[in-house]
């Protein structure tokens, strides 16, 4: 034991020497969770292997599998505490925001070490003050580094639909829920489609409930969180409000006019595409959707993506988020308190948050699957044959993981091919975009209160389900809604209104 210890010793004085003269790389490891059986090709991204030689740092990739990570590793990894920790955890899937804040004792604060060691990341948060707020924990410091996607879309879930179906009928293009009504009774009492068959049309269609069929109705709630931000900038619960009440009342009105598809509660994607994708005729005249190509796929020219419809009050919304849907993200890189150098790890992170480093993260290295063109703008290659441009990026890139920021001006010298994948989402904002209002972003909590939504919310959002269901095709909602909204303050609403109000708050307060 001493023996080894001497030679451990030896080895260390050796090391510093050699660094001194010779400066040896800083090593430092770095785990991150792949979906099952990707592997790890990310790591030879040139973008990646450059920054290690001009950082002058080895980094130790720690690879995970999906597949084995969220029920065995990472429980047993985060209970083993600091000695079998590794110095950095990348990607938000890796850790989530509960995993740190519940494990708090582990993971640096590193709000001081940014200002001081991440200039693009301060240029970032001072551009995108709404990167930061995701970024800070409920006790207000920062433990891991946030990202921001480049060219992602503002506005997700549009309207599509049928241009030929209206061409054969002879109607304009919708421009309110009125007209919309007309229109989706045409397709289901006439043969829309052509075939000599009036009754084989399915005027509208989705998988299960969609919140985006009440988006003329003024709610806009792209995250999923259940609320959203009011005209005022105030924030309040979907599923108490008159909108949603109201649009409710509106879709059990066409469920009764027989213009949505009675299987949207039965139905799964599999089925639902199979309607999309009808190999005699297209079948169905309106949706929302996010990659229309994907859904229609041998029907796709005959759709388009439509101007919303404007509401009960005249005005068009859109579902979406004005800094791109899906775009930020928390808990791409923590440090852990295994860690004897953040700062090197941090200088190395920092290098990760410019606009061209963010494009070879996302897809790929430039001059393989990226491209820096003359002019300052950037394109995309072609992926070799047989591989889907999407397996293509995540084989070269670590995509959707790992520090980014893109900003809104570095996306616009990004160009995308606008008739597919995500070029095509970007293209569907043309008509869109321009309606999308402020949307309520995802926040983080404290242990205590993701303690306790876990009990609230969970009883709640089943409780929500299925009255919406009912009310959907059945009708109902004026006799039951005072004693839906009595059910919920029973089972805690108004506990959960105040802990997300509260975390709101710590949010905006946050991007100051
Ligand atoms: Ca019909
Ligand atoms: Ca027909």
């Amino acid at each position: 034991m001493k023996k080894l210890l001497s030679l451990v010793l030896a080895l260390a004085m050796l090391l510093s020497c050699g660094a001194a003269m010779a400066e040896e790389p800083k090593t430092f490891s770095v785990m991150t969770m792949r979906w099952a059986g990707m592997g790890d090709s990310f790591a030879t991204n040139p973008f990646l292997v450059n920054l290690e030689k001009e950082m002058n740092v080895k980094v130790d990739w720690q690879i995970v599998s999906s597949a084995d990570w969220f029920d065995t590793q990472k429980p047993v990894l985060l209970a083993g505490g600091e000695s079998v920790l590794p110095d950095v955890f990348l990607g938000f899937q890796t850790l989530g925001e509960q995993d740190i804040i519940n494990n708090v004792e582990y993971f640096i604060p590193l709000e001081d070490l940014i200002e001081q060691h991440m200039p693009n990341l301060m240029k970032a948060f001072e551009e995108m003050p709404a990167l930061k707020a995701t970024a800070t924990s409920a006790d207000g410091h920062i433990y891991s580094l946030p990202s921001r996607m480049p060219s992602r879309p503002v506005a997700c879930n549009v309207p599509v639909v049928n241009v030929q179906w209206l061409e054969n009928l002879g109607l304009a293009m919708p421009t309110n829920i009125e007209e919309l009504e007309k229109v989706l009774l045409a397709f289901k009492e006439q043969d829309a489609n052509g075939n000599g068959d009036p009754n084989d049309e399915i005027p509208y269609t989705s998988i299960g409930f969609d919140i985006s069929f009440l988006v003329p109705f003024g709610i806009n709630d792209p995250n999923g969180t259940g609320y959203v931000v009011n005209a005022d900038g105030s924030a309040s619960y979907v599923y108490t409000s008159e909108a949603y009440k109201e649009g409710l009342k509106w879709m059990n009105k066409l469920y009764n006019m027989g213009v949505v598809d009675n299987e949207i509660f039965t139905q799964d994607q599999t089925i639902r595409d199979a309607k999309c994708d009808d190999p005699v005729a297209a079948k169905v005249g309106f949706a929302y959707a996010w990659s229309y190509d994907a859904i229609f796929k041998r029907w796709m020219k005959e759709y388009q993506v439509m101007e919303p419809v404007a509401g009960p009050d005249g005005v068009r919304y859109a579902h979406g988020d004005l800094n791109g849907v899906s775009s930020i993200k928390s808990n791409q890189l923590c440090i852990t308190t295994a860690c004897e150098d953040p700062v090197t790890v941090l200088k190395w992170a920092d290098k990760f948050y410019t606009g061209e480093a963010s494009i070879q993260n996302f897809w790929g290295g430039l001059g393989e699957v990226t491209t820096a063109n003359a002019d300052g703008t950037y394109t995309l290659n072609n992926p070799p044959e047989g591989i889907s441009a999407d397996s293509w990026y995540w084989d070269r890139s670590l995509r959707d993981f790992g520090p980014k920021y893109s900003s809104l001006e570095f996306d616009k010298k990004i160009i995308l091919d606008p008739t597919q994948g995500d070029g095509l989402k970007v293209a569907m904002d043309a008509n869109t975009a321009k309606y999308v209002t402020p949307c309520f972003p995802e926040l983080k909590f404290t242990s205590e209160e993701y303690e306790e939504l876990s009990f609230i919310k969970t009883d709640i959002d089943a409780y929500i389900e299925t009255t919406r269901a009912k009310w959907i095709t059945e009708g109902g909602i004026d006799a039951e809604w005072d004693a839906f909204v009595k059910q919920l303050d029973a089972m805690g609403l108004q506990d959960m209104n105040a802990i997300y109000m509260g975390a709101y708050a710590r949010y905006v307060e946050s991007q100051k």
